[in-house]
């Protein structure tokens, strides 16, 4: 498959999609979002591929934000369209079966800082961005921003984002629990690779399992959120990677794990 505005790599069971409109510092249109799309559903069915790796193109940005040229001249219908569509997108992303690392390679706005936020983890480059300046633009984040945000980093700290605009350094966003890791831009793509190849080297349904109980279990009051996890524990027993795990542990060897 061909795209316009993105990229799609793929080695050693790791899946790296780069946003590519760098002129434009990978700001988000509807065709991109479309591109995304129909590359993630490529991923999510894509039994080699164990990690995905999402950045954008060019030393400035991961994403600017939504496309504020493409977006000027909406109506309200227009706007509720494309807020759906982004949000359809960032959900792929968060419930994708195999775990995405954002490697942030500079300024995450907007819609780029809630494109990072859907992601499993977040690894940030020393010159990366983060902010939610839509309150500038006269709008608020439409992609779920003001959801993921203060489950992220806490009410106050996302209110005083969300309130100011005000973007804050990579360092700032460590702080605040907004990324794992800061890295020199020149190491950022071989630290993601680096964390990538040590996901995939464990047991691929586990790693799946332990995603959604994560992501589901957030959702539930407690109780349920344990019965669920009790539930997703013993689904891991009916694995083939469950008895090879365990074995190789016992037989004092590495595990080949198969993803079955
Ligand atoms: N959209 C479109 N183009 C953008 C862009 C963006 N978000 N950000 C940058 N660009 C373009 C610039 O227009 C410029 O294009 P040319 O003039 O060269 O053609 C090029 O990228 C380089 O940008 P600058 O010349 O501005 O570069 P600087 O280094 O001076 O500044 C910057 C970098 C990132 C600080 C600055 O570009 C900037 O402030 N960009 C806008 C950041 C921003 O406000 N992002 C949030 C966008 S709003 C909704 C759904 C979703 C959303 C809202 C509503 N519904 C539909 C309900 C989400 C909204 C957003 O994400």
């Amino acid at each position: 498959m061909s795209w316009e505005n993105i990229l799609l790599e793929k080695e050693d069971g790791i899946a790296v999609l780069t946003i590519n409109r760098p002129k434009a510092l990978n700001a988000l249109n509807a065709q991109t979002f479309y591109e995304m799309a129909e590359a993630l559903e490529k991923i999510a069915n894509d039994p080699e591929i164990k990690v995905l790796i999402l950045t954008g193109a060019g030393e400035k940005s991961f994403v600017a934000g939504a496309d504020i040229v493409y977006m000027k001249d909406f109506g309200g219908v227009e706007g509720r369209e494309f807020a759906l569509l982004g949000q359809r997108v960032m959900n792929m992303i968060e419930k994708l079966p195999q775990p995405v690392i954002a490697a942030v390679n500079g300024y995450a706005l907007g819609g780029g800082c809630e494109l990072a936020m859907c992601c499993d983890i977040r690894i940030a480059a020393e010159n990366a961005r983060f902010g939610q300046p839509e309150v500038a633009l006269g709008v608020i984040p439409g992609f779920a921003g003001t959801q993921r945000l203060p489950r992220l980093v806490g009410k106050a700290v996302a209110k005083e984002l969300l309130l100011t605009g005000e973007q804050i350094p990579a360092e700032r966003a460590w702080q605040v629990g907004l990324v794992n890791h800061v890295v020199p831009a020149s190491e950022l793509l071989a630290r993601a690779k680096a964390m990538a190849k040590r996901i995939s080297a464990n047991g691929q349904l586990a790693v799946k399992f332990a995603k959604e109980a994560v992501n589901n279990g957030l959702e539930m009051d407690v109780d349920r959120a344990m019965a669920y996890e009790a539930d997703l524990f013993g689904l891991c027993f009916s694995t083939a990677d469950r008895k090879e795990g365990m074995a190789a542990f016992v037989e004092k060897r590495k595990p080949q794990f198969q993803g079955k």
